[in-house]
């Protein structure tokens, strides 16, 4: 007898027209298999899982009663849609998932018609889904439906609130759907989450919930007549202080969002309401592994485990170095410890910065403010106005959202905010929208801004104990996501001379100028050129800003070609510094970049991605061999 398929009903699925041909009874079941096959499969290609676990039962259900990709669904973030990928074409495929080459693994226009719209950022799905609503309207589309899925981390940032402003009042006809799981990454904080703990857990709430359930046993027909009485509705099923109806939506909810069967019952029935809705289910992240279940912070990305037990399988750190993280979440808490005016900022990413070292020790000078990234930089600079020192600590991609705030209410005022920046240069599988690869372009053009980028974790230490030490100015520095090259990091904390470079070897012809951690694949490329008798100087800039002109008006002199290397995008950087800086002197040299191009870097291990940008040792050496090669000795490089 052939083998059974562990996947019966999973294996009959391409498409979501293919689930519609199911009968209602089957959805558990093939929720059973989607699930447990996200669970084999990521196991050893580490993913979003908890994330994706918890929404399994939701994306068949929206799938099997909406017409996608007609009807239009924008997942937020976008990290809990596998199980969206995966019966949305992209089974095959799914173990290619953040993988070079692979399939992303957040939702993405180019990559299927279901992914309605591209995210990774939190909280744009409402305004993208109204943007369509509205669209849909001019149109004169009125079947088209709009379906918005938000956790409810995500609900609590700024432009999900701004969305819901607008839906509300122009009461376009829209689904948010609020994934409640009770927890962002780390514990979700604020007094949104409170709310929708109350909601969740009051007596009231639960009383009003019953209503709205028998409401939904109606037959569609008669929720089409009673949704027609408009407000009456409004009152039957919630609480009239309901902070969603106040805002304009219809409130249905909480119910349990693993019950596939009346997730479709409920959305059945709300495609026949008009106007605004939001539905509020409740999920349990890391759904399906009792260990994700319970730890569900380590598993919102466990990276590889048993399949069988959920065990972790941690990679060896034994005699490696430690993480920039670590590095940035021990020093601050030195400093801290040292100096009461120290506090710690972070936009609901204190695990993943390492603020959490912090915390455990100084819990009331460590703030957590939400995915809220504008707002933690205003908060910042009001803290450095009122005197404290604080260390805001903000990936690199997600500052992209805080530019206004850099510029007017701190930089503008010159306060000495410190800014940490995680994440920067390109990140690897997480891809486009998490490379931190603007940071140096945009943070440069502001004025009073110092930015720095260490070579390794010693100098990390340094450069926050130098922005910590000047407080003259607001302070940038940026650092990678993962480890560093020094085993031995704890060095004693030193001030460096602001706006200095460092000669780290003396060469010839060539000079390289190397921003941040990149730097020691220049130093490795060198050491392979010097057996072959070449010999560059290599100089770590540390500082974009203030830039070490005094430095760089000697190698001008002295050296025909600059090689400018940073992690980051090639417009605006290093390269436009050193560039403006001899078009200016009315200098010869040469300036080659090797940085990023000007176009969206896709996803991948660094590896890979830094082969193909020409970030690794062998395009390093590579470059400075072509360069030679077409300047021979005698290049004039005298001021012109
Ligand atoms: C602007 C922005 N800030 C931070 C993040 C990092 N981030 C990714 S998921 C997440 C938590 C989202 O929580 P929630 O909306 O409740 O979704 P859940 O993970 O619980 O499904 C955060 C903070 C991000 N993607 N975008």
């Amino acid at each position: 007898m052939a083998d059974q398929s562990i996947y019966p009903l999973l294996d009959k699925i391409q498409f979501p027209e293919d689930i519609r041909c199911f009968p209602i009874e089957k959805l558990p079941q093939l929720c059973d298999e989607l699930r447990n096959f996200i669970i084999t499969v990521s196991a050893n290609n580490p993913g979003h899982l908890g994330a994706s676990l918890g929404t399994v039962e939701l994306a068949v259900a929206i799938h099997y009663v909406f017409n996608t990709p007609k009807d239009k669904l924008v997942w937020d973030v976008g990290h809990q849609a596998y199980a969206h990928k995966i019966i949305t074409g992209r089974k095959e495929r799914f173990e290619t998932n953040r993988k070079y080459k692979g399939i992303s693994g957040f939702p993405k226009t180019s990559e299927s018609e279901y992914d309605a719209f591209g995210t990774g950022h939190a909280s744009t799905s409402i305004s993208a889904i109204l943007g369509m609503a509205t669209a849909a309207r001019l149109a004169g589309n009125s079947s088209q439906q709009h379906i918005a899925v938000i956790g409810d981390g995500a609900m609590g940032g700024g432009m999900a609130f701004e969305a819901m402003n607008q839906a509300g009042g122009a009461q376009e006809n829209l689904l948010v759907i609020l994934n409640d799981n009770r927890i962002a990454i780390d514990e979700n904080v604020g007094a949104m989450s409170q709310y929708l703990l109350h909601i969740t857990s009051s007596k009231s709430y639960n009383r009003v919930k019953k209503g709205v359930w028998r409401f939904f046993n109606f037959s569609k027909f008669i929720v089409q007549a009673i949704s027609r009485l408009g407000n009456a509705i409004k009152g039957q099923i919630a609480s009239k202080s309901n902070l969603f109806q106040q805002l304009g939506f219809r409130y249905f909810g909480p119910t349990d969002g693993h019950d596939v069967i009346k997730l479709v019952r409920i959305l059945n029935n709300l495609k026949e309401i008009q106007g605004p809705k939001l539905l509020h289910i409740v999920t349990v992240k890391g759904k399906g592994i009792r260990l994700a279940e319970e730890n569900q912070i380590l598993y919102h990305f466990p990276g590889n485990y048993d399949p069988d037990t959920g065990e972790i399988i941690a990679p060896d750190m034994q005699n490696m170095p430690p993480k920039y993280q670590t590095v940035f979440g021990e020093t601050i808490l030195e400093l801290a410890l040292k100096d009461e005016k120290v506090v710690g900022i972070t936009p609901a990413m204190a695990t993943g910065c390492s603020l959490t070292i912090m915390r455990e020790q100084l819990p009331h000078r460590v703030f957590d403010v939400g995915i809220a990234e504008q707002h933690a930089v205003t908060f910042a600079a009001g803290l450095a106005a009122a005197g404290h020192i604080p260390f805001c600590n903000i990936y690199s991609s997600f500052l992209q959202r805080s530019y206004d705030q850099i510029v007017h209410d701190v930089a503008l005022q010159n306060l000495p905010v410190i800014f940490c920046i995680d994440r920067a240069g390109l990140v690897g599988e997480d891809g486009p929208t998490h490379h931190g690869v603007f940071d140096l372009a945009f943070l440069r053009s502001i004025p009073n801004m110092v930015i720095a980028s260490p070579l390794n974790e010693a100098e990390l230490r340094n450069l926050m104990f130098t922005a910590y030490s000047e407080r003259t100015k607001p302070f940038a520095i940026r650092y990678p996501r993962g480890v560093g090259v020094t085993i031995d990091w704890k060095t004693p904390l030193e001030k460096l001379e602001t706006g200095k470079s460092k000669l780290l070897k003396e060469g010839k012809e060539i000079a390289v100028l190397s921003l941040g951690p990149l730097g020691n694949n220049v130093s490795k490329a060198i050491t392979i050129l010097e057996k072959e008798g070449i010999s560059p100087t290599h100089i770590d800039v540390r500082f974009l800003k203030p830039f070490d002109k005094k430095m760089l008006d000697e190698i001008c002199q002295t050296h025909h070609t600059i090689i400018t290397v940073e992690d980051g995008v090639v417009a605006g950087g290093l390269f436009s510094e050193v560039s403006e800086y001899v078009i200016e002197k009315k200098f010869a040299n040469k300036v080659v970049p090797i940085a990023l191009p000007d176009a969206f870097i896709e996803h991948g291990d660094i590896a890979n991605l830094h082969k193909q940008v020409g970030f690794d040792v062998e395009s390093i050496v590579n470059v400075i061999k072509s360069v030679l090669l077409y300047h021979p000795p005698f290049y004039p490089f005298f001021n012109l």
